[in-house]
């Protein structure tokens, strides 16, 4: 037997040998600027990813998300890829200004149609929808307006997502509020890589924050009140971070690092208040935080979900003064969006949010590889074995969490399809299964075969 063979081989011992409880969910993730496509679809309004994704040079390969997927007219083949696997759960967002077009005001019959039929043909399968309000596709009239540097978006998003829930609760038992706050505020306000594009340091990653950590706490019982008994929760994005070296300058970025990724978000939805030292650190630059706002903010949960994929090892450098952090990157593998490779990132990330802030329930709402974009073999399928490897290896280790007494109650596979990854376009791509450009047709791959193989046995 070759080298290969005999891996391939070990890897489908290791898939085969992984154990969960009965009640454990499987899934996969998407978010709907990522594959519906349909860009003004409908009476679809304009987001800012729409507008975005117009300026020259912000997308590496020049693409969009106008038609990504086409997920608006082929959800039916996303729906038979998940049976195909046995996933008795989809974790996708719904597109606020397919909702609601200008993010105010009236809302969209023809959008809440799509997401009516999807979620009646994913309960007709058995399959349960775990639906998100936002996914990062603001609507852009709320951008003119100031978007999330403007406390009035939290308003507008607490009135979306009650409409939202009054319509589609009826179905829904699992609503997120955010994807992953600190992406969306710090990619798109302090760096400006994503959408809307602005660099506006520390302060402008501080104020998003802050009115996205509002709008989630004035959603939360509005959506309680608009489907009483539903499970309601907040996904946030973790870096495990770790110090680059012993030296005490280091140790010190690195807390800095993890005061604004982590800290900053857990400890005002769990305990409610900002963490001190950052407050401290960044004071000059932090938004109008007032009184009332802390225990808006730290509504009771019913579930955290964790997007986790890889570890941060951070030194002292010059990034985003006051932070002065400097990513580094040691020896080890790497995805092809150059973010380590580490699976004990996922348990230890499981076990410190269990240690210190205790949510109720957990779910792993997130994890995956990038790899380059692949092509199927000649015999038509896509083997794509460093996938279901980083699969395996992250179960095993959520497995070693719930053996320590981690609450987690499922996984979520990012993601179900090759999709539009935001500024690479579609030059990395993260499926269980591959989508071809050319005629937008589904396959699933090596990963997503194996992944269902551990959905149906493994529990
Ligand atoms: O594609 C993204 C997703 O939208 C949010 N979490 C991280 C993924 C990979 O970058």
């Amino acid at each position: 037997m070759s080298n290969n063979a005999k891996s391939v081989q070990s890897l489908e011992e290791r898939a085969a040998a992984l154990h969960f409880p009965a009640s454990f969910r499987f899934g996969a993730a998407t978010s709907s600027y990522q594959i519906e496509g349909g860009m003004d679809a409908d009476g679809k309004g304009e987001s800012i990813w729409d507008r975005f994704t117009r300026r020259p040079g912000v997308i590496n390969d020049g693409s969009s998300g106008d038609v990504a997927c086409d997920s608006y007219h082929r959800w039916p083949d996303d729906i038979a890829l998940l049976r195909e696997m046995g996933l008795g759960s989809y974790r996708f967002s719904l597109s606020w200004p397919r909702m609601q077009p200008d993010g105010r005001g009236k809302m969209n019959a023809k959008g809440i149609g799509y997401y009516d039929r999807l979620i009646d043909a994913l309960l007709r399968d058995g399959i349960e929808p775990f639906v998100t309000l936002y996914h990062w596709d603001l609507p852009q009239e709320l951008q003119d307006s100031g978007g999330w540097y403007d406390r009035e978006t939290a308003h507008r998003f607490a009135d979306y997502a009650e409409l939202a829930v009054a319509v589609l609760g009826d179905r829904v038992k699992h609503w997120t509020t955010l994807n992953e706050p600190w992406t969306f505020a710090w990619s798109g306000h302090a760096c400006g890589e994503d959408a809307p594009g602005f660099a506006d340091g520390v302060r402008g990653g501080l104020a998003a924050s802050h009115h996205a950590l509002l709008a989630h706490g004035l959603a939360v019982p509005r959506i309680r009140g608009a489907a009483p008994g539903s499970d309601v929760g907040i996904v946030l994005d973790f870096n495990v971070v770790h110090a680059a070296t012993d030296a005490s300058t280091d140790m010190a970025a690195a807390r800095r690092f993890e005061g604004v990724q982590n800290r900053w978000y857990l400890d005002a939805v769990f305990k409610g208040s900002y963490p001190e030292d950052i407050l401290k650190l960044c004071a000059g630059l932090l938004p109008d935080i007032r009184p009332e706002d802390n225990a808006t903010i730290a509504q009771p949960l019913d579930y955290l979900g964790m997007n986790v994929y890889r570890r941060s090892v951070i030194g002292a450098g010059s990034d985003l003064p006051p932070l002065n952090f400097a990513r580094t990157n040691p020896p080890g593998r790497y995805s092809a969006l150059n973010w380590e490779i580490w699976p004990q990132c996922i348990r230890e990330a499981l076990e410190y949010v269990h240690r210190d802030y205790a949510p109720q329930q957990i779910f792993i709402t997130e994890n995956g590889l990038a790899t380059l974009a692949e092509r199927p073999g000649a015999d038509g399928r896509v083997f794509d074995p460093a996938r279901a490897e980083y699969i395996v290896d992250h179960l095993e280790q959520v497995s070693k969490a719930l053996a320590s007494g981690v609450p987690v109650k499922g996984y979520f596979a990012w993601t179900l399809i090759d999709n539009f990854e935001w500024a690479y376009g579609h030059s990395a791509q993260f499926g269980l299964a591959h989508v071809d450009r050319r005629t937008l047709d589904r396959r699933l791959k090596y990963s997503g075969e194996i992944f269902g193989q551990i959905a149906r046995n493994g529990r």
